[in-house]
């Protein structure tokens, strides 16, 4: 018996890929997942589900996708990261005997897929991982008994209509369709839409003291990428190079990546806002305005930093800066609970406007939003312009939010001032988290103040003495 079970087993372990070792000990708990869950279910009205989808793949090349990323929604609830599931939360307990109210369909494990694109978590990994009791396999959703129409409301999100479809039960398209004919849904339902955003973005808005953890260490190690360049950059160094420090310092302290694609311009680039080819050959001696923050664990940094390439800012360069600096300080005296969102814009708006008047770059207040034209801050989380809810002028600071301070000014050429302003694009950005009676900025380790940029600019990097072959 035993000679005959050995090359068995051994068969079994050709089709078996293990699980992985060696991940990173700090990811979210099930605890926190499940904490998370509970909070939405308490904000859903009585005889209410709700479902949340997986995002949807998306093609690269041809027959290879972009890197999965997931719905950030999904990843709160559950810390399911693969694609093709859905989520169900029911506000009351559901079924007779053993109840449950939640489900969560997932891909199905499947040795010869998991070969070519990687490891499933499965079934039984996501009871026993994600701590989720009630899960199944995707195809078991078209028969899952549930009786749609019982429900008083059917909470969801906006419904994508542009994806993929493999013809199967069990991948997105599949459980979306599934999902319309089930509950009969020809047409989006505006108030399901609406309050699946008024829950998600009253859960969200708020930082827990577990994401304050991931958030300050996605913050803190940005500020390490933006330090190193600082140290590194030249005039001949390229703005793709300048965008690889960051990359490379991002994943050296655990990173997956970033949370948004990099804004890396020098000079005129830096006049544009969302700049992302990232493509000049040289830096020579201009500003390099840099917007890049990391993804850690699915939290998203976003850090700006504008820097001289030869390590000294010239006087009109500096002007721009301190006037920069002196709305970004104005916003973050009044960074606390209880200040209205849009009093945090109009002050930077007129600390700009004043400054840009003063130094004749203006004539007319009004003529800010030429050089200023976005606005000054955003609620930073999960996703980079995070969920949170914004209803105009009575929306106010709370406790533990964490938003962006981004004032800035762009000069493009030919711009209606002396040229001498020209080619300035001007950005400083941080990361902020609201306290009872003052705010905290999670990105002081990267230097802001003129001054010590350029004293951080004299030091050495070590890619400064990294040599590679000449090809
Ligand atoms: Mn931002």
């Amino acid at each position: 018996m035993k000679r005959l079970l050995l090359p068995f087993l051994f068969l079994l372990s050709v089709f078996q890929i293990h699980a992985q070792e060696n991940l990173p000990a700090d990811y979210l708990s099930k605890e926190f997942h499940k904490g998370r869950r509970e909070a939405f279910r308490a904000l859903m009205p009585a005889n209410s589900v709700a479902l949340v989808f997986s995002y949807p793949e998306r093609v690269f090349s041809k027959d290879i996708n972009y890197n999965f990323h997931q719905n950030p929604d999904l990843y709160y609830l559950t810390g399911y990261k693969e694609p093709d599931a859905v989520l169900l939360i029911f506000k009351e307990a559901q079924g007779s005997g053993e109840t449950y109210n939640e489900v969560l369909f997932v891909r199905e494990k499947n040795a010869a897929r998991e070969m070519w694109t990687g490891r499933r978590l499965g079934v039984d990994g996501t009871k026993s991982q994600l701590g989720i009791a009630t899960a199944y396999n995707g195809n078991a959703f078209k028969d899952f008994d549930i009786d749609f129409k019982k429900f008083d409301k059917i909470i969801y999100d906006k419904i994508p209509t542009d994806i993929g479809s493999d013809k199967s039960e069990s991948d997105l398209s599949g459980l979306l369709q599934n999902f319309k004919t089930k509950a009969g849904i020809t047409k989006e339902d505006e108030s399901s839409l609406e309050l699946f955003r008024t829950i998600t973005s009253t859960l969200r808005e708020i930082k827990t003291p577990e994401e304050l953890v991931l958030m300050r260490k996605t913050v803190k190690l940005s500020c390490m990428a933006h330090n190193e360049v600082m140290k590194a950059v030249g005039p001949d160094m390229s703005e793709n190079e300048a965008d690889g420090i960051h990359a490379y310092i991002h994943r050296k302290y655990g990173a997956e990546g970033e949370g948004y694609p990099p804004i890396v311009g020098a000079g005129a680039n830096g006049c544009i806002l969302h700049y992302g080819e990232n493509n000049s050959t040289k830096i020579d001696n201009q500003l390099l305005l840099m917007d890049v923050g990391s993804e850690y664990h699915g939290y998203s940094a976003d850090v700006t930093r504008t820097i001289p390439a030869n390590g000294k800012f010239t006087a009109e360069q500096k002007a721009i800066y301190q006037l920069v600096y002196d709305a970004q300080e104005a916003v973050f005296a009044i960074c606390k609970e209880g200040t209205p969102l849009l009093e945090l814009n109009n002050k930077a708006k007129e600390v700009l406007a004043n400054g840009l008047l003063k130094l004749g770059i203006i004539k007319d207040l009004k003529e800010v939003s030429l050089y200023y034209p976005h606005s000054c801050s955003h609620f930073l989380g999960l996703d980079v312009h995070d969920k949170g809810n914004f209803k105009g002028p009575q929306s106010l600071l709370k406790e533990n939010m964490i938003i962006t301070v981004e004032p800035g000014i762009y000069i493009s050429a030919n711009s209606k001032c002396d040229k001498k302003w020209w080619n300035i694009g001007v950005r400083i950005e941080d990361d902020i988290l609201i306290k009872k009676d003052s705010c905290e900025n999670l990105s002081v380790d990267s230097p802001r103040k003129w001054d010590e940029i350029e004293a951080l600019a004299r030091q050495k990097s070590t890619f400064n003495e990294m040599k590679f072959p000449k090809i």
